[in-house]
């Protein structure tokens, strides 16, 4: 099983440290393509990539992945069009949402939930280890 995993980046990285956590959980479904994206010093590490070499390696393990689950509180462009392309290649894909009365998901993506392979889930941190178990099984 490999997993794309989707978070903020340049949009902003104040949830990075939950974006690790939640690749560790799935590290047990099998291996995390995207594991960087949960790096606390992602700058430093990637700093020396073109924005080119970054987009099509990405779009290489998107094409190479069995699912996609992306953390979507943080609005990222980077997040949406992965997802977006990745919708177009037929993966299947689990998108998790912090609700606050601050934030609301963009209807692009609540509105894209077919319950089965494309599932939104309204989520607090406690609860990723269930859906999860209930997603990959
Ligand atoms: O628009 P954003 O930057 O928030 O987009 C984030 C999403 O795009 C993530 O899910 C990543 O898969 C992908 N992505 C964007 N930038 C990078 C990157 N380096 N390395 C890997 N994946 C990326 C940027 C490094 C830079 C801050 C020095």
């Amino acid at each position: 099983m490999k997993i794309y995993f989707c978070g903020s980046i340049r949009a902003g990285r104040q949830d990075a440290e939950l974006y690790g956590r939640l690749i560790d959980l799935l590290k047990q479904y099998g291996s995390v393509l995207t594991e960087h994206v949960g790096f606390k010093e992602l700058e430093k590490s990637e700093k020396t990539l073109t924005d080119k070499f970054i987009h099509d390696r990405d779009i290489d393990w998107l094409k190479e992945c069995n699912v996609v689950v992306a953390e979507v509180t943080q609005p990222s462009l980077g997040v949406g069009y992965e997802i977006g392309r990745a919708v177009a290649m037929d993966k299947k894909i689990l998108c998790l949402f912090r609700p606050s009365p601050d934030k609301r998901l963009s209807a692009m993506i609540s509105g894209a939930d077919d319950g089965s392979n494309f599932v939104v889930k309204n989520y607090q941190e406690e609860e990723a280890q269930q859906i999860f178990k209930d997603f990959f099984s």
